[in-house]
């Protein structure tokens, strides 16, 4: 099994969700500036629109897609009991990896990278932001995790709050979400996988 990511990029869910399982596979880490890997391969080979992450499963076959390779990962590892195997519960946390993927990795946090942006432009997206992390505060006022139990949907909502400093999103503003993200962050998994993809991230900002 073999994961292509960028460091602190989307992909870190999978990281996570891989040391909450235990499980081993190779990290192919690939340049975001050069869409190449550390190898030199072209990335645009592997996915032609350069996203990450994309993971090669153990069947052989390409897949993309935070909200499916996150699904597969877990259904590859049962006994880590890393997503609900089917039924209602199922399509809650598919609800929940859809709202993560749509209403706030490509509404919010990608659009807020983007230092260029208008502030008249900047306060639209964050007003509709705030709409969205108003829903997740409700929802986590009185859970500790997405779901009943942590599941890779956490995996992927942490990963995303994790970008709050870059985008200049105060979670002040959510208290709920702020304590959410710093439980989800203590947690041993979590912080070894961004302590990890840290230190990739501040090489990768060395060679360019
Ligand atoms: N719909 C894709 C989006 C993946 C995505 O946006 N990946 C970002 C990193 S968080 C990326 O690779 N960006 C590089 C680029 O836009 O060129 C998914 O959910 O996997």
């Amino acid at each position: 099994m073999e994961l292509f990511f960028s460091p602190l990029a989307c992909s870190m869910a999978s990281r996570i969700t891989l040391y909450e399982a235990g499980a081993t596979a190779t990290f192919t880490e690939v340049d975001a500036k050069t869409k190449r890997t550390l190898s030199g391969l072209d990335y645009y080979a592997i996915n032609p629109l350069g996203l990450v992450p994309a993971l090669r499963h153990p069947c052989g076959e390409m897949l993309f897609e935070n909200a499916a390779i996150l699904q597969a990962l877990a259904d590859l590892h049962p006994q880590a009991k890393l997503a609900p195997p089917s039924g209602f519960a199922r399509s809650v946390l598919q609800q929940w990896l859809s709202f993560i993927g749509t209403e706030l990795h490509k509404a919010l946090f990608i659009p807020l990278f983007d230092k260029a942006q208008p502030p008249a432009s900047r306060d639209k997206i964050m007003q509709a932001g705030a709409k969205r992390l108003a829903v997740l505060q409700a929802h986590l006022e009185r859970r500790e995790f997405l779901l009943d139990a942590w599941s890779v949907a956490d995996a992927y909502l942490t990963t995303v709050l994790n970008w709050h400093v870059t985008a200049d999103v105060d979670l002040a503003r959510w208290p709920a979400v702020k304590a959410y993200f710093e439980r989800m962050c203590a947690r041993r998994a979590t912080a070894t996988a961004m302590s990890e993809e840290r230190a990739l991230y501040a090489a990768e900002l060395r060679r360019h």
